[in-house]
């Protein structure tokens, strides 16, 4: 075995987005680049020597063959041992799991989310902290530098380690041992969530619920632990099977690209619970029978409803959302008397509030949801947790949220998406919002008032570093916003994202379709943003 230095030259594109480095695959496999960023995420790292390293993925092309290169650079580069998924199957909580169990100095996590996989789809690479989550901006910020100015990296010359089954070996003097991807995970569900009840709703006969893991890596999990611990008959998991391509689907959960799971809960004789999971495992959807939960009002729901689950039955510490995440959780945590904190768009800032008790829950508005139990947000995690929910109180999901708009108000919400849009007319979108900044408070709008417009900026109150520029918003007097941003995890063009909402606390008027109590916002959006000049489009090309 040989310990070889490679030359090499930077590449100029290596800064992480939102959720780590995202390109296509094509991108992945030109020479060298990735080995520049697993070097550069390396360097980043003090004391690694001897360390223990946590590496998996989601299943998508290109996995196995980065895990291979990623396993002798690490050999190469000194760690002690090399914790990795068998098939390299990790979901990304599960992955979050394992490196806090196993006192872990980090992990790789080989995944593009929910953007879609084969050789000509996506690939992606983030790295996690000892703590379990997203590395923060600073480390981010370090590999960025790094990545700028590489001119060697370390690999060892070996032949591969058999990923096919659980097993321990050796590279040079690092120890590999290729674990159960489940196993961990499916522990820390069961010390969380009342099992025993959550059966009994599955075998009462009355309750029936269709999972869709998409292709995708949480397809192993939903079947050990749904089908296998809780209960629920086979074939309540679809799509169970992780593929290279997904099964040439885009594995996000949300109402356009989970179109198989929507038709069937909005079928005739749909099942009661209908949720589905993303390539990586992190997000989650919620449906009832006819019936849509968004994730803001999930978090919500599940905030108003933790004492009923046993890992929650104290209380909270506190919750956080993102900030174009709807405010429903806001009334929650008001009337529950707890700190509600509102970070910018990416789970890292959820880190430090986790770690330091600040918030036990957090969500987002993008399909994730999560806890203090790990450092990511987490797909099934929510699915259990409303499973739990459901079966203490025995109402549906619709009587549910409904009964949660009459005791706090609604808040009405729509995402609409416009992707692959010129990148430089995405800016002078935002530039020409920004100019009208200055004036807008004060002005009335259609029938609203401005109250703020401002560029968000947020101060970590645990390690008081800033970010600045993470959204522009227009906040009106009755509580109602729009809100535009730049996405960070597209891979073409830009991404505009435009974020609407606003409060009805009037329980008479909570049968809107959104699109359509929302509609005096979209009006206003477009007229004070132009989006159809500027994008040169009509419409968007998701609503969520
Ligand atoms: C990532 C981040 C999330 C973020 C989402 C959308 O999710 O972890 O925090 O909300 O992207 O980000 P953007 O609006 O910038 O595209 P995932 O599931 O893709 O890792």
């Amino acid at each position: 075995m040989n310990l070889k230095t490679v030359s090499t030259q930077p590449f100029s594109d290596q800064k992480p987005g939102t959720s780590g480095l995202r390109k296509s695959v094509p991108d992945f496999q030109k020479p060298h680049y990735l080995e520049n960023f697993i070097q550069s995420i390396f360097d980043s790292i003090d004391s690694k020597d001897g360390s223990t390293l946590v590496v998996g993925g989601d299943g998508r092309y290109y996995n196995r063959q980065a895990i291979q290169t990623i396993l002798k650079m690490a050999a190469a580069n000194g760690f002690g041992r090399v914790l990795v998924g068998c098939d390299g199957i990790l979901s990304t909580p599960a992955a979050s799991c394992v490196i806090r169990e196993n006192q872990a100095i980090g992990g790789i996590i080989l995944s593009a989310s929910h953007n879609p996989g084969g050789p000509e789809g996506d690939f992606g690479v983030k790295f996690n902290t000892s703590n379990g989550g997203p590395a923060p901006e600073k480390v981010t910020d370090a590999i960025y530098a790094r990545s700028k100015e590489i001119n060697e990296y370390k690999i060892l010359e070996a032949a591969d380690i058999n990923l096919d089954r659980v097993g321990s070996f050796k590279l040079g003097t690092m120890d590999v041992e290729v674990i159960n991807s489940v196993d961990s995970y499916a522990k820390l569900m069961e010390s969380l969530f009342d099992f025993p009840r959550i059966r009994e709703l599955f075998t009462s006969g009355n309750f029936r619920m269709c999972m869709d893991s998409m292709h995708a890596v949480t397809g192993p999990y939903a079947h050990e632990i749904l089908e296998g611990r809780l209960g629920a008959p086979e074939g309540t998991v679809m799509n169970g099977k992780p593929l290279e391509d997904f099964g040439g689907g885009h594995p996000d959960p949300n109402l356009v690209y989970a179109h198989d799971l929507v038709e069937i809960l909005f079928g005739s004789d749909a099942p009661d619970f209908g949720a589905a999971s993303d390539g990586d495992g992190d997000r989650n959807m919620i449906l009832g029978r006819n019936f849509f939960v968004t994730p803001s009002d999930s978090l919500a729901v599940l905030t108003a409803n933790a004492t009923l689950v046993p890992g929650y039955k104290n209380g909270l510490s506190g919750v956080a959302r993102s900030m174009p995440t709807s405010q429903a959780v806001d009334r929650v945590a008001q009337r529950l008397g707890i700190d509600c904190y509102e970070t910018p768009t990416g789970w890292k800032f959820f880190g430090n509030l986790l770690d330091a008790d600040k918030a036990t829950l957090c969500g987002e508005e993008s399909f994730g949801t999560g806890s203090n139990h790990v450092r990511e947000k987490d797909g099934l995690w929510a699915v259990f947790f409303w499973l739990n929910v459901l079966a203490v109180r025995g109402d549906s999901v619709e009587e549910i949220v409904k009964e949660h708009w009459k005791t706090y108000g609604r808040n009405y919400y729509s995402r609409h998406d416009y992707e692959e849009v010129d990148k430089e007319r995405a800016m002078d979108l935002m530039a020409h919002l920004r100019s009208q900044f200055p004036t807008l408070p004060g002005q009335k709008l259609g029938n609203y008032e401005v109250e703020y417009a401002d560029d968000f900026s947020y101060s970590d109150p645990v390690d008081g570093s800033i970010s600045e520029n993470q959204g522009l918003r227009i906040g009106f007097t009755d509580g109602s916003r729009i809100v535009f941003r730049l996405s960070g995890t597209g891979t073409k063009g830009a991404t505009l994202r435009i974020y609407l909402e606003s409060y009805e606390p009037d329980s008479s008027k909570h049968d809107l379709d959104p699109q359509e109590a929302l509609a005096p916002f979209i009006e206003i959006a477009e007229k004070i943003a132009q989006i159809r000049q500027f994008t040169e489009r009509n419409e968007p090309t998701v609503i969520t």
